[in-house]
């Protein structure tokens, strides 16, 4: 959260980082003290400006602190250089130097060391609609009925901690949810899923079968002086687990099978709330340091550890609650630590209906990112308080371009599904959601590519674009892979927007296809009254997407593609496209995928397979878009299973085509070439 731009330099000494994972009430920004989460990695980034004599170079290198006690970071900005200085308050020095020497570098390195991401599944990539809490059974199936009514396209809807009976995770309120069953074929019939919060606190109360089960197993945390840990939470008189403990985590797992876990189903996902842990009648609202835990560790020493814990056993219940083990999972978490990145998405917690928390999920975000924890969100309109229609609209339209995109608010928030708003509001917030499900096929090959490189998918311009000193403090901007710019309005009253374009080829808009700054990185100024997002194409880039309207994905597994081809200064662009059954292992297990090259060169624009495999899908491509071009052609030929067609086109500006239908195949080689 520390948010200074004004550090490079100057001498500037902030605060030290206080790496202590807690459940901070109502958090500040521009602070460097605990959250929620932590990884103790510090990227540095040098940039040695061009001389006469040699074009400017940078550097990047990283250290990794890897001790799970509480930590501190004290970072000095000398003119000379940044000094760091580090210390955790138990356990060994076990510190790696990542030496890059470019940012992709560090990532790849760090990941080594780390993970990356597994490819979530297609749904969790959409839209989801939370808030605390959809009251019962009748509200959700009004909330998943009204999006259909007004067109917006979801995903998934979510239940905080009122469905349980008594705050018991893994129970329903027998009132409120008594058919969770019929609940969940509901939202599944019109190919939705749900989540429901699973907190790893317990109630103590006898014949609550997880509390019986974890103490005939003696599994929860123990106090110093023997016996186990009782806390305040949720529940009132909670216990812990202790998930530092693989046969806790294996006993964890175990109850989300379907035959313990009564009431779900496949289309039932989970959230991990309170695992810092948050602990209400402990100090700073966490556990007491001298708590023991398995193997007789004192939870000082892995107090930053019991977060990624919990998520992880909650993974591995959802990979195992199938008999094939063959499900992806999704799982969210508030609590972090380095590695939290392989068992799902996290979010930035309890933030606030206010512009400076919308400001600054762009820096909160990106700073995930590039710590390898690249499935991230913050809560759609603000957790506390109740936004107008403007900083709505606008969150909307930051959310639809950031990895995890969910709304949420506080119990005692206004009601704000999108439907609730006049008519202008509703259209806008519509024109937001389309136009990330249009980009879904660009968003899933990009969490592809990252599950492999540890890249973050949401990205600083900085780690593109690493010798321009221009963008070293630039967090009003970023980048969806290297392809997209996106510069959310992000202030009220907002209507036009300074955006730094790098590199030394043109970016498109996305929308009007206008074209700005070639030759040279420079700032433009764009119009974004409050229904403009402004966001470019990669001169150089061809980007799929989707663009039929759907209730959600499960709608668009065979919808047809549009691929957008953006040209560089000499002509040329390439991009990729990644699709499997978005849902199952089977992408990994037995190959059943397609991953496809494109490349556009000397007017062929050309379909060829980045990876042979055999399987196959029905989709088409129906529309080509192509931007960039000197001069307009006559001709479109399209060559596909050794036949040649013409095709038609139009030109919507001076120097674009949309080719319409050419029905190319997306698991086949093809090429199309434009003549003049
Ligand atoms: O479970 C209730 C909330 C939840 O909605 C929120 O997203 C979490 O970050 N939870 C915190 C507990 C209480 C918050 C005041």
């Amino acid at each position: 959260r520390g948010g200074d731009d004004d550090r490079i330099g100057g001498e500037v000494k902030l605060e030290p980082y206080r790496l202590y994972n807690l459940d901070v009430f109502e958090y500040e920004l521009r602070e460097t003290m605990a959250l929620y989460g932590s990884v103790p990695l510090l990227i540095s980034h040098q940039v040695v400006p061009s001389t006469w004599s040699s074009p400017a170079s940078s550097s990047t290198s990283a250290v990794f602190w890897l001790n799970a006690a509480e930590t501190w970071v004290d970072v000095a900005y000398e003119q000379a250089g940044a000094e760091s200085h580090w210390f955790s308050e138990s356990g060994i020095v076990d510190f790696f130097v990542l030496l890059g020497p470019t940012p992709s570098k560090v990532s790849s390195q760090y990941a080594a060391l780390t993970g990356t991401t597994p490819l979530p599944p297609l749904f969790s990539l959409a839209y989801h609609q939370c808030r605390w809490n959809y009251k019962d059974e009748a509200d959700v199936a009004e909330v998943n009925s009204k999006f259909d009514v007004h067109n917006l396209p979801m995903d998934v809807i979510w239940l905080d901690i009122e469905h349980t009976n008594s705050k018991k995770y893994f129970t329903w309120d027998p009132i409120k949810f008594p058919t969770p069953d019929k609940m969940l074929a509901g939202v599944a019939s019109k190919g939705r899923r749900m989540v429901t919060i699973v907190d790893p606190h317990i109630k103590r109360e006898d014949g609550y079968h997880i509390h019986d089960g974890a103490t005939a197993r003696d599994f929860y945390v123990k106090r110093p002086e023997g016996g186990s840990y009782e806390g305040f939470c949720w529940p009132g008189a909670s216990m812990y687990l202790d998930f530092t403990s693989a046969e806790v985590r294996a006993w964890w797992a175990e109850q989300f099978a379907y035959t313990a876990y009564r009431g779900s189903s496949d289309s039932l996902f989970i959230w991990n709330d309170m695992n810092e842990p948050s602990v209400f009648n402990g100090p700073e609202v966490t556990m007491f340091k001298d708590l023991m835990h398995h193997g007789g560790w004192e939870h000082r020493d892995v107090h930053n550890l019991f977060g990624l814990y919990v998520h992880r056993a909650t993974y591995e219940g959802l990979v195992r609650r199938n008999a094939d083990h063959n499900a992806r999972p999704f799982v969210l978490s508030r609590a972090l630590y380095a590695g939290s990145q392989r068992y799902g998405a996290i979010w930035t917690g309890d933030n606030a209906a206010q512009w400076d928390h919308l400001e600054f999920s762009v820096p909160m975000l990106l700073s995930l990112g590039v710590s390898g924890i690249t499935f991230s969100g913050a809560d759609v309109g603000g957790f506390f308080g109740n936004p107008d229609t403007e900083l709505l609209t606008r969150w909307y339209q930051a959310g639809a371009y950031q990895p995890f995109f969910r709304g949420h608010a506080h119990l005692d928030a206004k009601r704000r599904e999108p439907y609730l708003f006049d008519q202008l509001t509703l259209d806008r917030i519509r024109s937001a959601l389309r136009a990330r499900y249009a980009l879904l096929p660009f968003w899933y090959t990009q969490f592809y590519l990252a599950s492999h490189s540890g890249a973050p998918v949401m990205r600083p311009l900085w780690y593109q674009y690493p010798t321009d000193p221009e963008v070293l403090t630039n967090q009003d901007s970023f980048l969806i892979g290297s392809d997209l710019l996106v510069r959310p309005v992000v202030h009220a009253g907002g209507i036009s927007a300074r955006v730094y374009l790098p590199g030394s080829e043109p970016w498109y808009d996305v929308v009007s296809l206008e074209t700005f700054g070639s030759g040279a990185p420079s700032y433009i100024t764009v119009s974004a009254p409050l229904d403009k997002i402004p966001v470019f194409q990669r001169g150089g880039s061809i980007v799929p997407r989707q663009e039929r309207p759907r209730r959600s994905t499960t709608q668009m597994v065979h919808d047809p593609y549009t691929l957008v081809v953006a040209l560089d200064s000499r002509g040329s662009a390439d991009g990729e496209l990644y699709v499997d059954d978005f849902r199952t292992f089977n992408y990994q297990r037995s190959s059943e995928f397609v991953h496809r090259r494109f490349t556009y060169d000397n007017n062929v624009l050309e379909s060829l397979p980045a990876h042979q495999t055999q399987f196959q899908v029905d989709n088409v491509i129906e529309r080509i878009t192509i931007v960039g071009l000197k001069r307009l052609p006559t001709k479109v030929v399209l060559r596909q299973d050794g036949a040649e067609s013409s095709l038609d086109f139009s030109s919507p500006t001076h120097n674009s085509i949309i080719i319409r239908q050419p029905n190319a195949a997306v698991s086949k080689n093809w090429r199309l070439t434009l003549q003049f």
